[in-house]
């Protein structure tokens, strides 16, 4: 139900995770999301690989670098979509993001900290990992971005 209220929050949660290190435009392909975190090229992510991608998001998205995410910023860092023109989906990706930034904000400070940031995005990764072998594969990550696994066609 939220996927269709707000479409562009499984891509949010992996953009999170797998963060600015990876373009907006990785939501094209897993793969290279993969690929911008996956630093010893073993073709998947580490919960260590993931740690220093969330690092990474959070500094990229602290556009002015004050070492906190404020509202601002967080929406700044969200993929826009081209239905956005439409009143409706506005206020929806707003409440959407009034929803994220509490969620994050644990102490409710007005401001996501890193230490907020990781503890909300650490459990994603273990949502990724589908078969819980403790890393994140390519196929996985195409999940993710609710994208049909075109190299393999398998039926579940
Ligand atoms: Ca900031
Ligand atoms: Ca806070
Ligand atoms: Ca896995």
């Amino acid at each position: 139900m939220s996927s269709i209220l707000f479409p562009g929050v499984r891509t949010a949660i992996v953009m999170g995770l797998i963060g600015a290190a990876a373009p907006v435009h990785a939501a094209d392909s897993g793969d290279s999301g993969l690929a911008a975190l996956d630093a010893n090229d073993d073709h998947v992510i580490s919960r260590q690989e993931a740690a220093n991608g969330q690092v990474a998001a959070f500094r990229s998205i602290d556009a002015d670098g004050n070492g906190v995410l404020d509202r601002g910023e967080l929406a700044a860092s969200r993929p826009s979509t081209a239905e956005a023109d439409d009143r409706a989906v506005r206020r929806a990706r707003q409440a959407a993001l009034d929803r994220w930034f509490a969620n994050l904000d644990a102490d409710d400070s007005g401001d996501i900290s890193l230490a907020e940031y990781q503890a909300a995005m650490t459990p994603y990764f273990d949502r990724l990992d589908d078969n819980g072998d403790g890393v994140i594969d390519g196929a996985e990550l195409r999940e993710a971005y609710g994208e049909p696994d075109a190299s393999a066609a398998k039926s579940r």
